[in-house]
């Protein structure tokens, strides 16, 4: 873990990071409620509002979208990825290398681990070469803390989401994304395990603007360091009202309430 407050994928100390890694991960069905959210360019757009600390997305988006976007946006680079048709044990191939990321002008490098999973040690392997080259280049890695696999009974149960978190801080990430535990006092308990390390929420399918915005700040009370939002924001007709709301949550402290 590094202090990563310098970076540019923070403000302030926290993170937005827009997820947009959900074509590659779900399918063209998380795109149907707002159909111009399967245009890359449009999410993009949604990116430049200055809630938005960075983009995560893969290497194709990246490539494609980002060089119109280099002014305004953030790139986080997701370097691993799969996609849900198939039925075996969580895994999640490395499809872009950190060199490569880098060369596409990112700020920053994502990985997905599924500690519980059978493979879970070929997955810890690929993490510690990824980690370490993102360290030749400067740039802070983000892990998606997503316990997953046969043993994982309930992934969101707060001692599944402690551990989660604390894999993050004991392999060496700089940001570990984690599932929202389900109250604050969980979220604290979470976020007790992580030392100095960043703890960003995930955000999850869609809720209620009011319902969201409550557990962004049950999380910033909590001691996190902001949120991954992909659904909550571009499954709206209106994103930069619910990032409107997310800026006053994560970075003016304002109430759930007084953020709607
Ligand atoms: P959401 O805010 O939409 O949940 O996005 C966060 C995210 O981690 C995405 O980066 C990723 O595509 C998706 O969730 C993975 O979801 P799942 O839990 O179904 O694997």
């Amino acid at each position: 873990m590094k202090d990563i407050d310098d970076s540019p994928i923070t403000r302030d100390g926290n993170s937005v990071i827009l997820a947009y890694d959900h074509g590659l991960e779900h399918g063209p069905v998380d795109f149907e409620d707002v159909p111009e959210s399967k245009d890359p360019a449009h999410v993009f757009d949604v990116a430049t509002h200055d809630a938005v600390t960075s983009i995560a997305v893969q290497k194709g988006i990246a490539e494609g979208y980002y060089p119109s976007y280099e002014d305004d946006v953030n790139l986080l680079v997701k370097l691993n990825g799969t996609s849900n048709l198939w039925s075996t044990e969580p895994y999640s191939p490395l499809n872009c290398s950190v060199e490569y990321a880098a060369e596409i002008g990112a700020d920053a490098v994502g990985y997905t681990m599924y500690a519980g999973s059978n493979r879970e040690d070929h997955m810890a392997e690929t993490f510690r070469e990824i980690q370490e080259e993102a360290r030749r280049y400067g740039l802070p890695v983000v892990m998606w803390a997503y316990p997953r696999g046969q043993p994982i009974k309930n992934d969101k149960s707060t001692s599944i989401i402690s551990y989660a978190a604390r894999i993050g801080l004991e392999l060496g990430a700089d940001i570990a994304k984690v599932k929202y535990a389900g109250s604050r006092g969980a979220m604290q308990e979470v976020i007790s395990n992580t030392g100095e390390m960043n703890v960003v929420m995930s955000g999850g399918s869609k809720k209620s603007d009011e319902a969201f915005l409550a557990d962004v700040h049950d999380t910033m009370e909590a001691g996190g360091d902001g949120l991954a939002v992909g659904r909550n924001v571009f499954q709206r007709e209106d994103p930069e009202g619910i990032l409107d709301g997310i800026e006053k949550v994560v970075f003016d402290g304002d109430s759930p309430t007084e953020a709607v």
